[in-house]
């Protein structure tokens, strides 16, 4: 009996060992897209990311990145994600909120602390839970990692100190309703437009001024069309993901898709290294090209955007209750 059983479990353990054998069989190209230019700290994580997967694949899975918005705008590539189109993609949380609802309470304006809040969040128990929540939606995206977004600022071609000096301004915001409630609410005139329109915008006055990181303020070259004015609200502090399409995950076998998971968690924080290291320089470079920036007590901007807090906090104050309690 005893030998029967063991010869069974035997019999068993092999034949489960040969699943994500025959099913790890899957070759795949995975074209892999992002907004940013070459260089930028997201493109690179990925990239190496990449370079992992060909490694631990033997060559199965490879990653093809497409960086520079040549796949289209975010928008455009988060619906290209969720149908196959483009296998893997590091997009900003803010347009995925309007496929994902429950994500807004991250793209809340001044719902984090600060930069240190945020990353304790999104590497603990919540942010595990908000990927799970991604990829348990009927959005077909599924979140594998969580990438640092810094905090975002105003830029203006007049500086702004308070919400009074937002007053007629028309301010560029990334789609998503909830960035034009906050844009409007701290007293500007919010516009949603893609990234890849804003350069011109800010040159031909269409906008008044925009607001990003850093990193993405200095790459995008938005600081040459006059908007030289930065002033540190740090309204939003939204951070970023990394997405495989729910038709590509499908095809992975489960150990693939384990592997995926793993080096998605290193990529998140090798992104994080790579992102300080570009706040730093490309603050540096701002400077240097006569970027004025403007320090402010954000208070009154945090307490004008109350309203937004609760539209959009309302259906979720226990998560909002726990976001706060991380320390
Ligand atoms: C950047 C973000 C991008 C994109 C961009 C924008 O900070 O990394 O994914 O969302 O902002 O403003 O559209």
């Amino acid at each position: 009996m005893t030998v029967r059983r063991t010869l069974l479990a035997t019999g068993l353990a092999a034949l489960l060992m040969q699943i994500p054998l025959i099913a790890s069989a899957q070759k795949m190209v995975l074209k892999a897209a992002d907004v940013h230019p070459a260089g930028y700290p997201t493109v690179m994580a990925v990239e190496s990311l990449g370079r992992k997967l060909e490694t631990a694949s033997e060559g199965r899975l490879k990653v093809q990145t497409y960086p520079g918005g040549v796949l289209g705008g975010e928008k455009e590539m988060i619906e290209q994600t969720q149908f196959g189109a483009i296998n893997l993609l590091r997009t900003s949380l803010g347009p995925v909120g309007t496929v994902v609802p429950e994500v807004n309470v991250f793209n809340m304006p001044f719902v984090f602390r600060d930069i240190a809040h945020m990353r304790a969040v999104i590497d603990g128990s919540i942010g595990e839970e908000l990927l799970a929540r991604i990829s348990a939606s009927p959005a077909k995206l599924v979140a594998i990692a969580w990438m640092d977004g810094g905090s975002r600022n105003l830029y203006t071609k007049k500086p702004v100190r308070q919400p009074a000096d937002l007053k007629g301004q028309k301010i560029r915001m990334m789609g998503n309703p909830l960035f034009v409630d906050t844009m409007n609410a701290m007293g500007g005139n919010g516009i949603s437009m893609g990234y890849g329109e804003v350069f011109t915008a800010l040159q031909t006055g269409v906008v008044d001024g925009a607001e990003n990181n850093a990193p993405s303020y200095f790459t995008s070259n938005h600081y040459s069309t006059g908007a030289k004015y930065y002033t540190q609200t740090h309204h939003l502090i939204i951070p970023e993901l990394l997405v495989v399409s729910k038709f590509t995950w499908d095809k992975l076998s489960p150990a693939d898709q384990a592997l995926m998971k793993k080096l998605g968690r290193e990529a998140q924080l090798e992104q994080r290294a790579l992102w300080d290291k570009a706040v730093a320089d490309n603050t540096a470079k701002l400077k240097g090209a006569g970027v004025e920036f403007i320090e402010i007590d954000s208070k009154a901007f945090r307490e004008a955007t109350a309203p937004v807090r609760a539209k959009y906090g309302a259906a979720h104050a226990d998560l909002i209750r726990r976001i706060e309690a991380v320390r």
